[in-house]
């Protein structure tokens, strides 16, 4: 049978087939290849007397770190609107750590209930020409929330975002049936009480979530100087339009984003952030 890793307690992991979730331990060979199975995984597994065995770990699609699950395919990046204001740097980063990741990144722009028409116009504006889907939402009483489950089916979808953003609101309401299920299980294990807890895929509409935040707003964009303009999608368009190959977009001359920058057609200020990122990465690149 092939199911999902969607939980690990101590050494035992519980693989969703279908409707129904069967404790299994992981054969002894993983720890000579030196690969551990992961929350996300899916694995083949076989069950004698009532006990399941993972046989095989089937290849990742990605693996993030943080937190530490296979095969996550989308992240929904949740900022407020308000209180904490909006950082669209900050913001920047978060989708530029997607794009690293090979994450779809749908932004959540979460508080509307604290906005008025002048900020959704200025967000609306932001992110019309980068490419992005964006909505605004309420995680706390609920708005908005239809076009966030319509993206769940067959995704595995992170939360990330800032402090005080409101992920873990919207985890919560995104998630609130399911998790009193996945509760029972640990219940009736009665394991897992002294030990680090993991995160955890919680089923939703045909997809996961990840019980736990994404990233962290200090995580470091390590790549090389050449990668960074490829994980800003609307670059994509005028790359081949600079006068140098390799162009960095940065100081040469007949630069094609630049020019679009200019006209308005590419965002000033996600050129900004791009600049800003750009010397990270030169900087660090430096003392490597
Ligand atoms: N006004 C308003 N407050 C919200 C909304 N969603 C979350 N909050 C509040 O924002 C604060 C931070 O939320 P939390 O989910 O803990 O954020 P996290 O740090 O990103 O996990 C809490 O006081 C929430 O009640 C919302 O839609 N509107
Ligand atoms: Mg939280
Ligand atoms: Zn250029």
């Amino acid at each position: 049978m092939i199911g999902t890793i969607i939980k690990g307690i101590a050494g035992f992991y519980y693989v969703k087939v279908e409707e129904e979730i069967i404790e299994c331990k992981a054969r002894g060979k993983f720890r000579f290849d030196e690969l551990t199975p992961l929350v996300g995984d899916r694995v083949e597994i076989t069950v004698k007397n009532n006990k399941g065995v993972i046989d095989k770990i089937l290849p990742r699609s990605s693996e993030l770190i943080r937190p530490n699950v296979a095969n996550v395919t989308q992240a929904f990046v949740v900022f407020a609107v308000k209180s904490p204001d909006i950082n669209f740097e900050l913001l920047n980063r978060f989708l530029v750590l997607c794009e690293m990741n090979n994450l779809k990144a749908i932004v959540c722009i979460n508080k509307k209930d604290l906005a008025g028409v002048e900020e959704q116009d200025l967000i609306e504006s932001y992110f019309k020409s980068t490419g992005y889907e964006y909505y605004y939402i309420g995680a706390k009483s609920g708005i908005g929330l239809e076009d966030l489950y319509n993206h769940l089916p067959d995704n595995v979808t992170v939360v990330c975002g800032p402090s005080g953003a409101g992920k873990s609101t919207l985890i919560n309401k995104l998630c609130r049936s399911e998790v009193m299920q996945t509760g029972e299980i640990s219940e009736k294990s009665s394991r897992g009480k002294h030990t680090t807890r993991h995160s955890e895929l919680i089923p939703v509409q045909g997809g996961y979530i990840v019980d736990t935040p994404g990233f962290s707003s200090l995580e470091m964009i390590n790549i090389t100087k050449e990668e960074l303009q490829h994980l800003f999608p609307e670059f994509e368009d005028y790359k081949y339009d600079c006068k140098f190959r390799g162009c960095l977009h940065f100081k040469e001359p007949n630069c094609a984003v630049k020019g679009a920058v200019e006209n308005g057609i590419i965002n000033e200020d996600r050129y900004k952030s791009y600049l800003s990122i750009l010397d990270e990465v030169m900087k660090i690149k430096l003392y490597d």
